[in-house]
């Protein structure tokens, strides 16, 4: 049997370590941790210097706010890019440390609130948009969380994606949109709202508290007609009482890490 040299037999250890640390170091320098790793501001980041030349689509990386950066019991109207509907300061939302997924504060969306957040350059490519409720197990009325693939503040330009409401009544979640779909409603503890979002393939699914409540097109669910934009969101009381949201977050979905396989 030949005999391998020890140096050599040193060197290919090196070297496999040496390969195994670069891949496992790559992903830390995509956008796919830094969506999730940045402080959660309500800032939306631009990548110019991450983008890929030819990869002219994707011109965001995703977005998150928390609520803890603000003081308790604000109006959030003008505060990290969160407004009343239509810019009208009579529909925001305040800042609330009755309940909190993260401390110290969630956003009440009760009354009058119709809270807005915009967003730009989510135009192609897989999103995930997760926001963290609280319904109160005294909670009446009928609320809504949306989202638009057009939006302006004057109003001339507005297509919803998504629509669901949570009903007292009823005590269910409804897809209000056009492939319909309940679900029974979940109170008194923190559920999950997560909207799968391919913009490249036109669609879009929603679950509650981990269960799908539906599948459908990102363009046409509910107003019909829409672009694949990822344009807004409105967390809309219709003056009901109060509901909670925490952490909520558009990000990439979770990327595989795949490890390269190691011969002798
Ligand atoms: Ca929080």
């Amino acid at each position: 049997m030949k005999k391998v040299p020890l140096l050599y037999v040193t060197a290919r250890v090196i070297l496999t370590f040496m390969i195994l640390i670069f891949s496992l170091s790559l992903p830390l320098n995509t956008e796919s941790v830094l969506a999730f790793s940045t402080t959660p501001t309500s800032e939306v980041s631009p990548i110019e210097n991450l983008a890929r030349p030819t990869d002219n689509l994707i011109q965001a990386i995703g977005w998150a706010d928390n609520f803890d950066s603000y003081a308790t019991d604000v109006s959030l109207h003008g505060l990290g890019g969160w407004k009343g509907w239509q810019n009208s300061p009579a529909a925001t939302a305040y800042t609330s440390g009755t309940q909190a997924l993260s401390t110290p504060n969630s956003v009440d969306i009760s009354s009058a609130a119709d809270l807005v957040h915009e967003y730009s350059g989510y135009i192609a490519g897989e999103w995930v948009y997760t926001a963290w409720q609280y319904i109160p197990t005294d909670f009446a009325g009928e609320s809504y969380f949306i989202l638009l693939n057009q939006y302006d503040d004057a109003g001339n330009t507005l297509n919803w994606s998504v629509q669901v409401n949570f009903s007292s009544s009823t005590n269910q979640v409804e897809n209000t949109g056009a492939s319909g779909g309940t679900l029974p409603l979940i109170k008194g503890t923190w559920v999950e709202l997560r909207t799968e979002i391919d913009l490249t393939n036109d669609l879009c699914a929603f679950y509650y508290g981990g269960q799908l409540l539906y599948q459908a097109t990102w363009t046409g669910e509910v107003s019909g007609g829409g672009i694949n934009n990822i344009a807004a969101l409105d967390l809309f009381a219709n003056g009901a009482s109060s509901i909670y949201y925490d952490n909520i977050s558009l990000t990439p979905p979770p990327k595989l890490l795949y490890l390269p396989l190691i011969t002798r």
